[in-house]
């Protein structure tokens, strides 16, 4: 049944263990290297204790995905569908206790990783599922074969969504994986692992190795690695892509965004409103296709702003497991750190910062939703990821400067248009550099659908059919 558990706001229904150990040929074991700490973002107190993976440990995983490469690739497509859709009803029926481990370690609303995360979660194993017996049918060759041992890693703002659109995928075609979690949300990885177990997955096909960016380098940079899967930050995974340079191996890269939110003067006001408030305080802005640069036309400028702060005014900033949250915590004192100085700079620079009174609870890390009015294409607030809820506003007057000022940045991963002319949409979507443009609606995601940027945001695709494409040899989209 397509169904997930509701309500699960308790707590107490997870099993947070005092230490783990890594996941390695269908075990969890100690780690050769030292361990850190995951912390709970709204309260600041140890969550559990992680092992960190060193290159030794790394090497063991590669090891265990390549010897269950052999059986994992030749086994019929239908066969390994069965795992994979085993996996997705168990993260169904697993899912209260996924969505509340998944907000304690990362800080998001429960009701986001309720009814968006998880559920998106499962929708991926099941829909890449479907295609393992249907490889042929992709349009990719009529005889796919996989690429062998995928090395993936992930960030911190979506830690099982981004686990599920790397393993899904890759275990579809018929790779094994090595994935390492973000050293600040590694627990619900982790679980998934015990998943695994659960499902019966042969052991090495899916190894999980937690640790920092050190780790991260041992599984990018190990030689026997065939495929390596990065979403983070722009800075790391330009450094990825030097490492692998002149390799064998196929990279695809996620990377950040600046995306401009565009809201022309026939747009339905209300509508737009709730679509920037989505765009950009959704998982507390961190978020690499968040509408971060709001672009209003003049005419609508005055009352859209108006009718934006009355609506950020009920936003209720606080504790992530109360249902009724709406801006979770910041994920780690880092990103604090990282917004505070890029909003300092907006200040400085001469933007005009507003935010609604809210309380913000006294331990833990915090950041109210925030928006910033008179901003211009040469601050750094316009032209930065802040990864935070903070929305830079500049005004345009024309289609055409609204396309110029929306393309001017180094990245291009997503783009959001509210107007109700279609004609005006097709137009839009042509013009824009943005992977995914999104029509009055922002935000929205579906297996089904490719994802991906130009420029500094990436290259490859992630989602739907074109996914396949990053886990089969010779396979171009
Ligand atoms: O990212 P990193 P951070 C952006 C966002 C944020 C900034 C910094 O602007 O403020 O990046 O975040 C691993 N080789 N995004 O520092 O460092 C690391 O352990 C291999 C946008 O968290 O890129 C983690 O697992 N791996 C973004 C992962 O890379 C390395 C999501 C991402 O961490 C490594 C996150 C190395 N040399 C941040 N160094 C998006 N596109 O959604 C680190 N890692």
């Amino acid at each position: 049944r397509f169904e997930y558990a509701p309500a699960p706001e308790s707590r107490s229904i997870v099993d947070i263990k005092a230490s783990y150990g890594l996941f390695i040929d269908g075990e969890f074991v100690d780690g050769h290297g030292a361990s850190f700490k995951t912390l709970n973002p709204a309260t600041e107190e140890t969550l559990a204790e992680i092992a960190e993976a060193d290159e030794r440990d790394v090497d063991l995983a590669v090891k265990a995905a390549r010897r269950a490469f052999r059986g994992w690739s030749r086994m019929p497509g239908a066969e390994r569908s069965k795992y994979i859709y085993r996996i997705a009803r168990i993260l169904q029926e697993r899912a209260r206790e996924l969505a509340v481990l998944e907000s304690i370690d990362n800080g998001k609303p429960i009701k986001e990783s309720r009814d968006v995360d998880v559920p998106l979660v499962a929708a991926h194993f099941f829909y890449y599922a479907g295609w393992a017996d249907k490889l042929s049918y992709a349009g990719l060759g009529p005889d796919p074969q996989p690429l062998g041992v995928a090395g993936q890693v992930i960030p911190w703002n979506f830690p099982l969504l981004m686990l599920a659109w790397k393993v899904a995928p890759a275990l579809a075609c018929g790779n094994t994986v090595v994935l390492k979690p973000a050293e600040t949300t590694p627990l619900t990885a982790l679980l998934f692992a015990e998943i695994c177990q659960q499902a019966d997955l042969p052991p090495g096909v899916v190894n999980i190795v937690t640790g920092a960016g050190r780790t991260g380098q041992a599984v990018v940079g190990h030689p026997d690695v065939d495929k390596v899967a990065f979403t983070g930050s722009t800075e790391v995974g330009k450094a990825i892509a030097r490492a692998v340079a002149g390799s064998h191996k196929k990279v695809t890269l996620e990377l950040g965004g600046k995306a401009a939110n565009i809201v022309f003067d026939d747009a339905p006001i209300d509508q737009a409103v709730e679509g920037i408030v989505s765009g950009i305080f959704f998982n507390q802005g961190h978020v690499c296709c968040a509408g971060s640069r709001l672009l209003v036309q003049e005419s609508v400028a005055d009352e859209l702003m108006a009718s934006l702060k009355r609506r950020m005014g009920t936003l209720r900033v606080g504790d992530p497991l109360d249902k009724n949250t709406d801006i979770g915590a910041i994920n780690s004192a880092e990103q604090l750190g990282k917004i505070r100085e890029l909003t300092a700079i907006g200040d400085e620079e001469g933007g005009e910062r507003w935010a609604p009174a809210c309380d913000l609870p006294s331990s833990g890390y915090w950041f109210p939703p925030t928006i910033f009015t008179g901003v211009t294409q040469a601050h750094r607030i316009a032209r930065e990821e802040i990864f935070g809820p903070v929305l830079s506003v500049l005004t345009f007057r024309t289609p055409a400067e609204a396309v110029e000022k929306a393309n001017n940045t180094p990245f291009g991963l997503s783009a959001g248009v509210w107007t109700d002319k279609g004609s005006r949409i097709l137009h839009m979507a042509d013009k824009l550099r943005a992977g995914v443009v999104w029509a009055n609606t922002f935000n929205k995601f579906d297996p089904t659908s490719p994802f991906g940027g130009y420029k500094e945001s990436g290259y490859g695709r992630e989602g739907g059919r074109q996914g396949l494409a990053a886990y089969l040899k010779g396979a171009e989209l």
